[in-house]
């Protein structure tokens, strides 16, 4: 109750071109939706490989960087960012593990994917992050900020 749109936390989360090409959009976007938290932002687009580049540039020195960047700029990413109290560490609880193979049932890459190199989705992992990445992908006009019927029952 006590719980104000201005104060919420915010994180990025993006279906990766195997989730989009596989028809996972509605499917991810329920998850969030029913577990309560506010999409506050859309986009689908497909980055191009610079774009890709800094969107992991932490992960520059990994063997797999280039790979990675090629795969993620090689169809349409589905962007968004979703609100709402801890959604940051528990959305990347509804993802599970990086490794499909080692994700549990009942998250999203345990029940809808099989290898790391397609694990058909991307969720900030801490606040910085989750700052640069929504910083990153949406301009600060295209967040929207409302009151949505759902969390006065949710809070
Ligand atoms: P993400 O950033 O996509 O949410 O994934 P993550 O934090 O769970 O994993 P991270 O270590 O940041 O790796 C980013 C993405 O790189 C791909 N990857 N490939 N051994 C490999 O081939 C390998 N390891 C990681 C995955 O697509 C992973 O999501």
């Amino acid at each position: 109750q006590e719980a104000h749109a201005a104060e919420m936390e915010r994180t990025f989360i993006a279906i990766k071109p195997d989730g989009v090409q596989r028809g996972l959009i509605s499917e991810i976007i329920s998850r969030f939706e029913q577990k309560g938290f506010k999409l506050v932002a859309i986009k689908i687009v497909v980055p191009s490989k610079d774009f890709a580049k800094k969107h992991y540039h932490d992960l520059k020195e990994r063997p797999f960087f280039n790979g990675l960047c090629d795969f993620l700029s090689s169809g349409p990413v589905f962007a968004m960012v979703w609100e709402g109290e801890g959604v940051i560490k528990y959305g990347r609880k509804l993802i599970g593990a990086t490794d499909p193979q080692k994700s549990e049932p009942g998250t999203i890459r345990g029940d809808l994917a099989v290898v790391v190199g397609r694990n058909i989705i991307h969720g900030s992992d801490g606040p910085e992050t989750a700052k640069d990445e929504i910083g990153l992908w949406f301009k600060p006009e295209e967040l929207v900020s409302y009151t949505s019927n759902a969390e006065k029952w949710v809070y």
